[in-house]
Formats: C-alpha cells, structure tokens, sequence
C-alpha cells in the first residue's frame, strides 16, 4: 500500500493568519536550499524565497526543507506554493475560517447527542435523525437500564449524554474529561485577557436551548452533565455516591447502524474510582459555571460532586477492568491519583474549602510535572487541575499560584520545543517516536497547553505554536492529510461512524464539518491498518477508511480540545 501523499510542497490546507510566524514544508531529495515562490489567485508571483534545509523527519522518514512565509503581507485566497518543481494544493492567507471551525467543531456534541431527536432544521436534512436509547422499540434502553449480572439489582435511567464516538457507547470518564474541556472553554471567556466574552453566549450555536438565557456552550456542556449525574449509584444502595464507569450494549454492533435502530440490551457496568471522581471533577466545575444562569442546577451539582468526593475517598481503589470490553471500550486505569488530583482542584476553585486545599497538597501531582510528552488523556488527567489552578480566579496563596502558573509556562516551553525540532512543526513528540490511538488530540491538548501559557503571558511564540499545531492537523504533515472534515483540499471525510457511514451505505451522510479524526497510532490497533500500514513511518500510519477505528474514529474527547483550540485560534484571527 502506498499512500497518495499529493504535492510535495506541503501547507496548511486551509490558510494562515496574516502575520505571526507561518511555515511550510517541502519535501524533496534536495539536500542544498532551493527557490520557493508564492502565487496568487491570478497566477501572479507575489512572494519569493529559499527553503533552510532540515534533514530526514523520524516522524516520516521523509527529507524535508523549511518555508518560512512569515514575512508575507499578501493576503487573500486562492494561494499555491510552488518549490523543486512542485505545487502546492490552494490555500488562504488572512483566513477566518477558525471562527466557523469554533462553531462546527462544537455542533459536533449536537450531532452525537443521544436521547433526543438530531433536528433537521439544525442541523440540515442530511444529518437528522430520530432520538436514539429512549426505550422506544427496537432500541431496549437508556431509559430502564439493569446491571451487568450481579453488579446491582436496581435499573437507572441514564438516557441522554453523548455518544463517545463512532460507537454507541457512553462512558464516564470519558464524558467527564470533554464535558470538562467545554466547560473550560467557556471559563477561558470569563478570565483570558484576549477572549472573546460572547463568543460563545446564548445564540452562538445551533442548539435547541437557544435564546434560552444561557450561553450555548453551556447548554450542550449540560446535556452530558445530566447523563453524568445519572450514573451516580442512589442513595441506600451498595457503594452509594460513586458512578458507573459506562453503559453500553451487550455486545458489538456492527457497522452501518442507526442509533434509534440498535436492538441490543444496554448494561449498567460497575461503578469505578475513576469514574466518581471524574463526575466530581466536571461537576465541580458545573457548580461555579451555571451559578449565574440556574442556582438550582449549580446547587444539584456541587452536591453530586460532593458526594462523589466522599465516595471515592471511602473506596479509592475500585477499578474498571481491563477486559471489560465487549460491546464497548474498556477505559480502565489503575492510577487514580491523577483523578484525586483533578477533582480536588475543581472543588477547591468552586468552594474555597480546606478540606480540598489539604487534599491538593497531598497529592504528588500538586509539585510534580504534569505536562508530560504523551500530554493529557481520560486516563491522565492531572494536567486538566493544573490549568484550572493557573486560570481560574481563587484565594491560592501568591507565592503557590506563582508556582502553578509557572509551570504551565515550563510545560509549554517544552512543547514549543518540541514543536520548533520538528520538520512539520507538530508540538507533539511521544517517547520513543510512537503515535498512540487518538494521536490528534495529543497534540491538541498540547495545544491547549500551550494557549494557556499564551494567556497567562500574552508571549507570541505560544500562540504561534498554537497555530503550527492546526498547520499540522489542517494538512502540513507527511500524508498532505487536513484531519478536519470539511476544511481543506484533502480532509478526510469516511471517519469510523456508525450513523455518519456514507463509506458504507450511500444513503447516509459522512461525519460533519469539524469532525477530528483520531489521527496517526503506528501500533497498528485494527485489522485494515494492520493489513495495509505495516512498516508505516510512525505520523503516516493512518487511513481515511470507515474500518480504521483505530487511527480513523471520531470522539468526543478529541473534539473537546479541537473546540478549544478553534476557539482560541478565532480570537487571534479577529472576531
Ligand atoms: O481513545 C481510546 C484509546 O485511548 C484506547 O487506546 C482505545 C483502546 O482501548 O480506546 C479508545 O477509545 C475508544 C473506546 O474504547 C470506544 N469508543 C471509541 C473510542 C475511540 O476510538
């Protein structure tokens, strides 16, 4: 199998900002610098050049030179880059389009919605669809759920929330850590000083709660939040307070299949540590967010979350199983600490209380380093804490603030590194050169790191990081592949969707604009890559195949960090 990698002179397929730094790359045999020329719409020669040569990329194994466009004033559509006798596909300078990518990449939580009818008039004819999991023949849940058998002997209605991703399933930590990062999207409008406070307000998305009051990213924010507060174990019950870490089907649907269509018997899988405390995280923050727009909801939440704390205290150890993966994933992690971590410092910014101020200082991950090379995960999750210390207003002593914002700024330093060692500018580089399943929301949540530091220091060089990464995700990589449906000459569009399967079943739609493919994972995790990609250079093993789920599925957990991100890249294009 080889892979049609286009053009060799290769760009962010969508466009650069006007100004700041901006890079292309080439790919070529030459080893000396060679003449690049930047084109117009109209074929006019509007900039000249000469590439720095950069040597062989481990990413790819592929020779590369630099092109560096930062002095470019042009600004406009239709651009090519032309180099050794190539050209590259068109692209913008001056581009706006991150403000449509803010909106699409968050309509992406709409689409995935379950419980609820995907309105046509929303979302266009193309993608609606009846509500999925109510109960309402042949679906058998989310409405009256039973556990597994002898996990517990009562049912739940756990209707609602998100689907996780090209899957059916909806599971708990992996909801929390997205619910969270839109939650912090928001926070960021309230105390960034380059934010746009109502970019994100109450008529800002297609949503059904609009013109309801409360800022559109809080109502899709909401719809997971009531499913999360669902899977808390009642009252009076066995291990009271703590959450299911998942339901989901007995066993594995198969591909097409419509949500409202699924006739498998939904579980309740057995609560977790990881998962009660990722509900008090993300709960935690929901308290503090919505105490302006409804007290009482901002009050059902600190209580859950509250309740979750004291659970996961009186049961730390309970984890998910590893092998616990028929019919969904199994999102098992035997280190909690990290969660301890995240939710003591949600609760402590929401209350100001001692109690979780102590619990903070005892964790290690208050001093240790938490913006590690693999980045941020539902299985890592102490930097999702650190950021929200840093940014969020609270009563932290100067001096330890001092020291946490401090640290955001290290972590970020070593990402703009990283970034700046890299033919294609990618602020992720993972021990030993390994792409993992999800690899694009790696380097997103880096990317999120590294715009935090930007608003805590308002230092070019993080925003311009910020933007290579998009450069990266929008094309400027060793396949010319733009990750982002529906932005770019070549993005990719036959992502791994039950519903979205137009790969499959014409009659469907692929996924929508703003949709993030999971991205390059060179451990060959599902049979079409093993069967295609062996031997690939570790950023080129991915397909844009329906049957890739390992390098080519959707989630919401890499959404979650693309919102961010688009967002932040919005503002410094101008709102
Ligand atoms: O994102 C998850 C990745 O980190 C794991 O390595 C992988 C295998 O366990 O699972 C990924 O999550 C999938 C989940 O298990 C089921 N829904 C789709 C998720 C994205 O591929």
């Amino acid at each position: 199998y080889q892979p049609d990698t286009g053009p060799r002179v290769r760009v962010n397929q969508v466009g650069y900002l006007a100004g700041g730094s901006r890079h292309a790359t080439l790919v070529t045999a030459a080893t000396e610098p060679v003449a690049w020329e930047l084109v117009d719409a109209a074929g006019a020669v509007v900039a000249t050049g000469t590439t720095g040569p950069r040597g062989v990329d481990p990413t790819s194994n592929q020779n590369t030179h630099d092109i560096d466009l930062s002095a470019v004033t042009a600004t406009g559509s239709g651009f090519t880059l032309r180099a050794d006798g190539d050209t590259s596909v068109p692209f913008d300078l001056g581009v706006t389009a991150y403000q449509q990518l803010r909106a699409d990449s968050l309509a992406f939580f709409y689409h995935q919605r379950s419980g609820i009818a995907i309105d046509a008039d929303l979302v266009g004819a193309a993608y609606a669809r009846p509500a999925g999991h109510l109960g309402v023949a042949p679906n058998q849940g989310d409405t009256d759920v039973p556990c597994q058998p002898g996990v517990c002997d009562y049912r739940l209605d756990v209707r609602g929330g998100w689907y996780d991703a090209g899957d059916h399933g909806k599971y708990v930590v992996n909801g929390g850590i997205s619910t969270a990062q839109l939650l912090s999207e928001f926070e960021r409008t309230r105390t960034a000083p380059t934010a746009d406070p109502h970019a994100l307000g109450d008529g800002s998305l297609r949503v059904p709660e609009r013109a309801n009051g409360v800022p559109d990213i809080l109502d899709e924010a909401r719809w997971e939040l009531e499913f999360l507060l669902r899977m808390q174990v009642p009252a009076g019950q066995p291990l009271a307070g703590m959450v299911h870490h998942k339901v989901h089907d007995s066993t594995w649907t198969g591909l097409p299949q419509r949500p409202e269509l699924d006739d498998r018997a939904r579980e309740l899988h057995p609560p977790s540590t990881a998962a009660t405390l990722n509900l008090a995280a993300a709960a935690g923050q929901c308290a503090r967010l919505f105490q302006p727009y409804d007290a009482a909801f901002a009050a059902r939440c600190l209580s859950a979350a509250r309740t979750a704390w004291s659970a996961a205290k009186a049961h730390p150890d309970v984890y998910a199983s590893p092998t616990d993966s028929t019919g969904g994933g199994a999102y098992n992690d035997n280190d909690v600490t990290d969660e301890f971590y995240w939710a003591a410092a949600e609760l402590y910014l929401t209350t100001g209380e001692q109690q979780y101020l102590d619990a903070l200082h005892a964790s290690p991950h208050h001093t240790g380093e938490v913006f590690t090379d693999w980045g941020i995960s539902w299985g890592s999750v102490a930097a999702l804490g650190r950021l929200d210390l840093a940014t969020v207003p609270s009563r932290l002593p100067q001096d330890e603030l001092a020291r946490i914002r401090a640290s955001v700024v290290a972590g970020a330093d070593r990402y703009l590194a990283t970034a700046r060692g890299q033919a294609y500018g990618v602020p992720y580089a993972p021990e030993g050169g390994r792409y993992v399943w999800g690899s694009n929301s790696q380097v997103l949540n880096n990317m999120v790191v590294l715009g935090t530091a930007f608003d805590l220091t308002g230092r070019a060089e993080y925003r311009d990081a910020v933007l290579s990464g998009f450069d990266y995700l929008l094309g400027r990589n060793p396949l010319n592949q733009s990750y982002v449906t529906g932005y770019g000459e070549r993005a990719s569009h036959n992502q791994h969707h039950r519903f979205w399967a137009h790969q499959l079943d014409p009659s469907l739609p692929n996924p929508p604009a703003g949709s993030v493919a999971g991205g390059p994972d060179s451990q060959l995790e599902d049979d079409v890559a093993k069967d295609k990609l062996t031997g690939c250079a570790p950023a080129m093993c991915y397909l844009d195949d329906i049957q890739s789920y390992s390098t080519n599925e959707v989630a919401i957990n890499w959404n979650a960090p693309l919102a961010w991100a688009a967002a932040f890249a919005a503002e410094q294009a101008g709102t």
